[in-house]
C-alpha cells in the first residue's frame, strides 16, 4: 500500500506447502513440437533481456535484481531518468518452469523504500510484498530475499507495492513467465513473444511527470504517460512470415492505461488469461486488457512482403467517455520477404477447469463508491463506505468458498485485483461465465456488478484487493481479506500523505 507503514508484526502463519494444481492442460499432445516458421530475428526489436539464473539445480531459478534509477532510451532522442529493475524498462524477464522454486535476491538502490509484489502468483503471505502486512518495506540500500514455488503456468508480473502509482509509473515492472513445457505441443505455436504494455510520462529534460498531477481529479481520471510502450519501446516492429502463427503473451503493466488491441481487423484467438490457459479458445478482433490483466493470444499475420500491419489501442469508455484519451499506435508487424508459410493446423487448445463449489458459498457484498467531493474539493474512493485507511478486514475461513458481489456504483471502470487467489467470474445467476479461466484481475465496468467465485483453501494471511488503476487504489479503492484465524490486532493502513 502503497503507503502503509508497519505498526505491529502481524504474521502468525508463514509456512505454506505446495498447493494442489489448479488443473493442467489436457489436450493430448502431438508427438513433436512444431518448428519455427518466423523470419530470423523476427522479435529482435522487442526481445526482453532475461534474468540470469545462477543456481545449477535445474528446478531452482536463483537471480539477483537491483532496483535503481537509470537513464533509459525509449526512442531515438527520447531518454528518461526512469526507476528500473536492473537498469531496464521493463525489468528483466524471469523465465521459470511450473513447479520451480524461484529465489530472488532483491536490493533497493532507489531513493525511496520499496517492495516487490508477485502479481497473480499463489505465493505464501510472507512473499506477497505488501508492507505492513506481509513484510517490512525494503529501505534504501537494503536487501530482501523472495523465495517461493511457482505452482501455476501462465504469465505473471512483478512490481512494487509501495507508492505503487508513482513507482510503477516511473518504470518499476517486469514479466514473470511460468512455462509449461507441454504447451510446446498442446498450443503448438513455436514462435512466442512476451509483450509488456505500459506507458511513461516525462519532459524534454527526461524528468518524470509528477505522479500527483491534477490532484484528486487526476487520481479519479487515472494518470497516463504520454509515451505508449511495448517492452520499453515506442511503436517497435515485429517481423512476421505471412501465414505463420505467432503466440503473444501480453501483460498490461501500465498504472492506469487501458489497452484495446486491434491489428487492422485481424482475428486474435484468445487461449488464456491471468492464470494460464482457459477452458476453450475464443476469437475477437479487439482485445481489452485492463491494468494488471494478462492475455495469451495467437495471431496469424498475412500480407504481401513489406506490408506493415499496425496494432493500435482503440478508444474505450472507462468513465465519462474517453476524454483526454486517443487511439494510439502500439506495435507494427512487418511481413517479411519469405514465401508464405504452409497452412498450419493448430491444436484446439482446451483445459479442464474445476470451479470451486458454488452451492453453499458465502455471498460477500461490496460496493465501490465515489462520494461527492468534500469541502476541501477532495475525491476519495470507498469500499462499503470507507477508504482503505479506515477499513477493517473482510473475513474468510480456511476452506471457505465465497462469492464476492462487487457493485461498481461509480461512473468509472475498475480493474479489480485480488492478491494470492484466483477467482472465476460468475453471471447474475451465480453460474460460471464460459469459457472459464482463472482470473486475478477483472474489469468491473461503471455501474455494473461483478460476481467473483473464490475459494480460500490455503495460505492463511491478510491479502489485499484493490483497483489496479493504481491512482484509484491510492485514492482509497483498496481493502483486505483475512484468510484464516483473525489476528489479535489488525494492521494499520495509513492514509497516503502528500509527497
Ligand atoms: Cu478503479
Amino acid at each position: 500500500m502503497i503507503r502503509s507503514q508497519v505498526r505491529r508484526a502481524l504474521l502468525l502463519f508463514a509456512v505454506i506447502g505446495l498447493s494442489p494444481s489448479l488443473g493442467a492442460a489436457v489436450q493430448a499432445p502431438p508427438a513433436i513440437a512444431a518448428p519455427s516458421l518466423a523470419p530470423a530475428d523476427w522479435d529482435a526489436q522487442v526481445k526482453l533481456k532475461e534474468a540470469v539464473d545462477h543456481n545449477p539445480d535445474p528446478r531452482i531459478v536463483e537471480i539477483d535484481i537491483v532496483a535503481r534509477v537509470a537513464d533509459v532510451d525509449i526512442a531515438p532522442g527520447k531518454r528518461v531518468k526512469a526507476w528500473t529493475y536492473d537498469g531496464g524498462l521493463p525489468g528483466p524477464l524471469i523465465r521459470v518452469h511450473v513447479g520451480d522454486r524461484l529465489i530472488v535476491h532483491f536490493t533497493n538502490q532507489l531513493p525511496q523504500e520499496t517492495t516487490i509484489h508477485w502479481h497473480g502468483v499463489r505465493v505464501p503471505i510472507t512473499m506477497d510484498g505488501v508492507p505492513g502486512i506481509s513484510q517490512d518495506e525494503v529501505e534504501q540500500g537494503k536487501s530482501f530475499t523472495y523465495d517461493f514455488t511457482v505452482p501455476d503456468a501462465g504469465l505473471y508480473w512483478y512490481h512494487p507495492h509501495v507508492q505503487s502509482a508513482a513507482q510503477v509509473g516511473f518504470g518499476l515492472y517486469g514479466a514473470l513467465l511460468v512455462e509449461d513445457p507441454a504447451e510446446a505441443t498442446t498450443v503448438g505455436v513455436p514462435d512466442e513473444v512476451t509483450l509488456v504494455l505500459s506507458d511513461i510520462g516525462f519532459d524534454d529534460a527526461g524528468t518524470l511527470d509528477d505522479p500527483d498531477n491534477g490532484d484528486s481529479t487526476g487520481m479519479v481520471f487515472g494518470r497516463e504517460g504520454t509515451y505508449v510502450l511495448v517492452n520499453g519501446k515506442t511503436r517497435p516492429t515485429l517481423r512476421a512470415r505471412s501465414g505463420a502463427p505467432q503466440r503473444w503473451r501480453v501483460v498490461n503493466a501500465a498504472k492506469s492505461r487501458f489497452f484495446v488491441l486491434n491489428m487492422d481487423g485481424f482475428v486474435f484467438t484468445i487461449i488464456g488469461s491471468d492464470g494460464g490457459l482457459q477452458e476453450s479458445a475464443t476469437t475477437t478482433e479487439q482485445v481489452l486488457i485492463t491494468p494488471g490483466e494478462r492475455v495469451d493470444l495467437i495471431v496469424t499475420p498475412t500480407g504481401a512482403p513489406g506490408t506493415e500491419l499496425v496494432v493500435r489501442s482503440m478508444l474505450h469508455n472507462r468513465g465519462y467517455g474517453s476524454f483526454f484519451r486517443n487511439v494510439e499506435d502500439v506495435l507494427a508487424v512487418r511481413i517479411s520477404d519469405d514465401p508464405p508459410a504452409p497452412k498450419v493446423a493448430l491444436p484446439k487448445v482446451t483445459r479442464t477447469i474445476m470451479a470451486p463449489p458454488i452451492a453453499g458459498a458465502t455471498h460477500v457484498p461490496m460496493a465501490l463508491t465515489l462520494p461527492p467531493i468534500d469541502w476541501k474539493g477532495h475525491n476519495e474512493f470507498q469500499v462499503n463506505g470507507v477508504p482503505f485507511w479506515k477499513s477493517t478486514p473482510y473475513l474468510a475461513k480456511i476452506g471457505e468458498t465465497q462469492i464476492w458481489v462487487v457493485k461498481n456504483d461509480t461512473d468509472w471502470d475498475h480493474p479489480f485485483h485480488l492478491h494470492g487467489f484466483f477467482f472465476i467470474p460468475l453471471d447474475e445467476h451465480d453460474q460460471p461465465i464460459h469459457p472459464m479461466g482463472w482470473k486475478d484481475t477483472v474489469n468491473i465496468p461503471q455501474r455494473t456488478t461483478a460476481r467473483l467465485l473464490v475459494q480460500f483453501n490455503e495460505r492463511p494471511g491478510t491479502w489485499m484487493f484493490h483497483c489496479h488503476i493504481l491512482d484509484h487504489a491510492e485514492g482509497g479503492l483498496m481493502g483486505h481479506v483475512q484468510v484464516g484465524p483473525v489476528a489479535a490486532e489488525h494492521m494499520h493502513l495509513e492514509e497516503p500523505k502528500p509527497r
